[in-house]
């Protein structure tokens, strides 16, 4: 049964309804940043460009990283926008536009996140990188999906209990990363841990300007919480939507994050977009081995 128009929405230049790009505008590696402005100070690498759009938020570039073709898109802020961005990368190359129905064989994205992010732990200083081992998703987004096959229940029945996780709020949902990808871009420059991805900035992550927050706690919880060695690193906003629906529709992703905020010491980057620099140069250079 072909989808209807109604559920896959596309524009009438064929492109997919959000991301704006039609199948043949995206390579097969793709990196994925927050910020619009962060795409072409990576595209800036590459040998050469041979697509950019914009629509909203979702801006796009692909070209050509020394021989390697890779797009670069960025999600804007949060879970929401991921959801929007990963069905539509999916379906760019496993949905046939022409029939709207599943291709016979299937593509795997290699999908990296390069964010930027706050740590949890003292030990991983401002300035330094974070790699997530997984993603711990408080936003609630992939409960709309069946997830029973792809979560880690023993961890997040732990950290329920250990956090004294208000019922009122999302369950919390612990997806691993590609180890495949991981293998590639460990080295001892990243920080590997738990990245909890929260459903906002501010009440969310445990910020208060005037607003008294439902857990003044959760950050010292976070901190804390251990399991087998397993501790949260770092808090952001949308690793742990990326590596779920990744993992239910077959893609390969990981996430590496500029921690250029600590929130157990209170210090902020003195230059936020070197060390964001620095990781895209890491990226890059690893993303070769692909
Ligand atoms: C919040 O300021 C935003 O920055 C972080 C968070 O995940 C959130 O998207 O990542 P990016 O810099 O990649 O957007």
């Amino acid at each position: 049964m072909p989808i209807k128009d109604s559920e896959l929405i596309l524009n009438p230049d064929g492109s997919v309804y959000h991301l704006n790009l039609r199948p043949e505008h995206i390579a097969n590696t793709i990196i994925l940043v927050g910020d619009q402005d962060r795409v072409s100070k990576i595209s800036k690498h590459f040998d050469t460009v041979e697509y950019s759009i914009q629509k909203r938020e979702f801006k796009t570039e692909t070209g050509v990283y020394k021989g390697k073709r890779l797009s670069v898109v960025s999600t804007g802020i949060g879970c929401d926008n991921i959801d929007i961005v990963l069905n539509e990368l999916d379906a760019l190359v496993n949905i046939d536009f022409e029939t709207r129905t599943l291709k016979t064989d299937l593509t795997s994205l290699n999908i990296i996140r390069v964010g930027t992010s706050g740590s949890l732990q003292k030990e991983v200083p401002v300035d330094s990188f974070a790699l997530s081992a997984y993603g711990l998703d408080f936003s609630g987004m992939l409960h709309f999906y069946d997830i029973e096959r792809i979560r880690h229940k023993p961890f997040e029945d732990a950290f329920v209990a250990f956090t004294k996780w208000n019922s009122n709020k999302s369950h919390p949902v612990l997806i691993q990363n590609s180890k495949t990808l991981e293998a590639i871009f460990a080295s001892e420059e990243t920080n590997s841990g738990v990245t909890a991805t929260a459903s906002g900035f501010y009440g969310p992550q445990g910020r208060v300007l005037r607003l008294t927050t439902e857990d003044p706690i959760l950050n010292d919880r976070l901190h804390d919480f251990d399991y087998d060695g397993l501790k949260v690193v770092n808090f952001e906003m949308e690793t742990a939507a990326i590596y779920g629906l990744s993992a239910l529709l077959g893609h390969n992703a990981l996430s590496l994050n500029a921690i250029i905020a600590n929130r157990a010491t209170g210090q902020f980057s003195e230059n936020p977009g070197l060390l964001v620099e620095r990781l895209i140069s890491y990226t890059l250079n690893r993303i070769l081995s692909l």
